[in-house]
């Protein structure tokens, strides 16, 4: 199809920077163009539309998108000649148009006509599934029961996304959620073209993915005896808590990720956040310290214990990392961690001094870069890549790997300037653990917040929405030639107070949505009252399947998860 078809003269169109509200859509990612005849009245979508996709399970998922949405069950055919005048919802995913929207991996051009038909046009199937996330978003449903009619408006779209890496950070290191809970989180960033789920799964207080080599990760590091009291973070529950995904579970979310143009990227945390693995196998850590002893962490927090450089450690780490490369076949980056190290423990073990010695590094810092270069090493072998947080430039900056910003912008600056990639997730932005404001928060204990309550007269750590809205991953300053090494940005949802996924969701609505602007939508398009504009019917959204919110004054929109 050529893509100029679906452009007839009589509708303007509109590249979206201080277009007129008249032509906006209510669709988040707000979209690259789009040309609205806004005087036409919107055409009714109804049991007679089918829906003809040659990607059968493409037109399913769209089919279960649009059910949710709307409570329209259209029938999927694979062809066209078994649509028999009925209007049709016509999806061709592989377009060799040159339009540079459709041409676009990502890409898609839509049609909605005055007659009914509505008409996708992709490249690729990411690009296709985008098309119909923005169709269901555009599905508005008037009226209730019998009476209530689903319309589209009359409209053309062109659309791709500005970065390649749209993500959300999961941390179920601190809190287990289960599959339930992150195929929910799937479909929401589906919806809103999210293509990343970096998917934190070991930590201090817990691992939480069965590997098959080392039975204890899971037998004894996913399990802590205690956590800390909400409203009193000082008094331990005694609550024993935890939880893993097996590997069947494992490939089933990865399946249902990729179903829906989403890679799940997995985060094993080396060298540091690794009291769970330590506990289950003390011999990889610094046992020549004095007092070493590994436990499930109970309180949250920068722990100590961090693996110890020698040889069988690195095995252990290489069998561990081939699982789950196995695991998640799909993701060309693994995530190494890195953050969070301290070095206390590499000062005291004569073991690590000795291999900085003999191996010439400066000091500790050097050991942390030569010890994640080993393991990059391994991974490089198996056909992947890494990342790692920001503190991987600690003693010299991998030049293959990827760094995760989420302190101070400088140290994009410098991976920047080295040729490194930079995924951007600074905290001051992207921490969507953080509270929106103090001002409306629940007096109940399940809703506090990590860094509200700070020692000394260091002000409470909030991330209000419209900050989310205007971060620019961009840092300023970057040369453009260098601009494409910025590859996207992150949300991230830390798990410390995360009690259950109710409360989770507090948290994640509706920032993420701001989030999906800044990654999907061109800097021209992005524009503050416009989206407080389109964030009610996706807040509506929400309301139907029953998640949790920040409502603008503050209160949850579901105080307290069902029992
Ligand atoms: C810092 S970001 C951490 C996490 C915490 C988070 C809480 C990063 C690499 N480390 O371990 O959960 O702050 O906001």
């Amino acid at each position: 199809m050529n893509p100029k078809k679906l452009l007839p003269g009589a509708l303007a169109c509109c590249l979206l920077s201080g277009a007129p509200a008249a032509a906006d859509i209510n669709v988040i990612p707000r979209p690259a163009q789009i040309a609205r005849d806004a005087d036409a009245a919107g055409v009714a979508l109804g049991a007679s539309h089918i829906i003809v996709c040659a990607d059968a399970a493409l037109g399913r998922v769209y089919a279960d998108t649009l059910f949710e949405r709307t409570g329209l069950r259209l029938p999927v055919h694979p062809a066209a000649a078994t649509a028999a005048g009925r209007p049709v919802i016509a999806v061709d995913c592989a377009s060799l148009s040159t339009d540079s929207h459709v041409a676009h991996p990502e890409g898609y051009a839509l049609a909605v006509a005055a007659d009914g038909a509505v008409r996708v046009e992709a490249s690729a199937r990411a690009g296709a599934f985008y098309a119909l996330q923005t169709l269901a978003q555009l599905a508005a449903r008037d009226g209730d029961g019998d009476a209530a009619r689903v319309t589209l408006p009359v409209v053309r779209i062109h659309d791709s996304p500005r970065f390649r890496w749209r993500g959300v950070l999961l941390d179920e290191g601190r809190h287990f959620f289960g599959p339930a809970a992150v195929k929910r989180l799937l479909d929401s960033m589906a919806l809103y073209k999210f293509n990343t789920l970096h998917w934190h799964l070991t930590d201090d207080q817990g691992w939480r993915m069965e590997i098959k080599k080392y039975p204890r990760l899971t037998q004894t590091g996913a399990w802590r005896v205690s956590s800390p009291t909400p409203g009193n973070r000082d008094l331990p529950d005694g609550v024993p808590h935890g939880g893993y995904y097996t590997q069947d579970e494992i490939r089933e979310i990865v399946a249902y990720a990729r179903q829906r143009a989403i890679t799940v990227i997995p985060e094993v945390e080396i060298p540091g956040h690794s009291s769970a693995a330590l506990a289950a196998y003390p011999g990889y850590g610094n046992t020549d310290i004095p007092g070493y002893a590994p436990a499930v962490q109970t309180t949250m927090g920068v722990k100590p214990y961090i693996y110890a450089p020698k040889e069988e450690t690195f095995r252990f780490l290489r069998d561990v990392l081939d699982e789950v490369c196995a695991l998640f076949p799909d993701s060309p980056y693994i995530h190494i961690g890195g953050d969070e190290a301290p070095k206390t423990q590499w000062k005291a073990s004569p073991f690590a001094q000795k291999v900085i010695r003999e191996n010439d590094l400066k000091d500790e810092f050097g050991l942390q870069s030569w010890f994640i270069r080993r393991v990059e090493k391994h991974l490089n072998s198996r056909g992947r890549r890494i990342v790692g947080w920001d503190e991987i430039q600690e003693g010299g900056l991998s030049p293959t790997a990827t760094m995760m910003v989420w302190r101070d912008w400088k140290w994009a600056r410098l991976a920047i300037e080295k040729g490194n990639d930079v995924v951007m997730t600074p905290h001051s932005h992207c921490y969507i653990d953080y509270a929106e404001s103090v001002e409306g928060l629940p007096d109940d204990p399940y809703y506090e917040h990590i860094g509200i309550k700070r020692s000394g007269n260091r002000p409470p750590r909030l991330l209000p929405l419209e900050k989310v809205y205007q971060f620019e991953p961009i840092p300023e300053g970057t040369p453009p030639e260098r601009e494409k090494q910025v590859i996207g940005c992150q949300a991230n949802l830390w798990g410390e107070y995360l009690f259950d996924w109710n409360r989770a969701e507090y948290n994640l609505y509706p920032r993420l949505f701001a989030m999906a602007e800044v990654a999907w939508s061109p800097k021209a398009a992005r524009d503050w009252p416009s989206f407080q504009e389109r964030l009610p019917a996706a807040l509506r959204r929400l309301d139907q399947i029953q998640a949790n919110y920040r409502r603008p004054d503050g209160a949850p929109a579901r105080p307290r998860a069902r029992e």
